[in-house]
């Protein structure tokens, strides 16, 4: 499709060759995990492609996005900065490519710390964010075997090694990530 020709220059000269490189690997990893679940796969490539489109802007122009759109930042936005860029790829997501698909537009927005009560959408683009071919930590191979069976399960996972490592970091929490954790560690209970 046109739109997803034009995201992909536009990225190319907006973020790093490593960030284009790794979003590539999240639009494979997305896919993968749309056709497996069900999802609609242009959605998916469309969230996966504009997910960090604002990941290497500075936090100056980051903040001026979140203030032109009149944005309310909650507390742990404001001390933790490497929050923002999916609140912006949103907006630009909406402004600058039109995109009116709230589904898309809230999977891009909660990447990073995903929320209560995803949608299908959101959990694939959370999950393929961690499990893309270039991410090589040291629990992500038993996530790319998880993310197969059980979407829930693996996000859940992916939560949790989220949550070890901002505290390993002594950052701030988001009460996203901490909601999201519960909601489904009750449901899969
Ligand atoms: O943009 P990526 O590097 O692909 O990945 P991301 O958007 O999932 O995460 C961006 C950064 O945000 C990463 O270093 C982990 C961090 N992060 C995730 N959840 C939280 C967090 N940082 C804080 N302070 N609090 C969180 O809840
Ligand atoms: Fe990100
Ligand atoms: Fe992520
Ligand atoms: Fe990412």
């Amino acid at each position: 499709e046109q739109l997803i020709k034009q995201i992909k220059m536009d990225l190319e000269n907006v973020v790093s060759t490593k960030r284009y490189i790794h979003t590539m690997g999240v639009v494979e990893s997305s896919k993968e995990l749309a056709i497996r679940y069900d999802e609609d796969v242009e959605k998916a490539t469309i969230a996966a492609l504009m997910h960090d489109y604002a990941k290497d802007f500075k936090k100056e122009r980051l903040m001026e996005f979140i203030n032109q759109a009149n944005i309310e930042l909650d507390e742990v936005f404001i001390k933790a900065k490497e929050l923002l860029h999916g609140k912006v790829a949103a907006l630009i997501a909406k402004r600058k490519y039109n995109i009116e698909d709230e589904d898309i537009l809230n999977a891009i927005e909660f990447h990073t710390t995903g929320r209560e009560n995803m949608s299908k959408l959101e959990k694939i683009i959370y999950l393929a964010d961690f499990i893309e071919p270039g991410r090589d930590y040291k629990v992500v191979e038993g996530l790319r075997v998880l993310a197969k069976e059980d979407l829930d399960r693996a996000v859940l996972k992916t939560l949790d090694n989220t949550i070890k490592y901002v505290i390993d970091i002594e950052k701030p929490l988001h009460p996203n990530t901490f909601f999201a954790r519960n909601e489904l560690l009750v449901k899969l209970h």
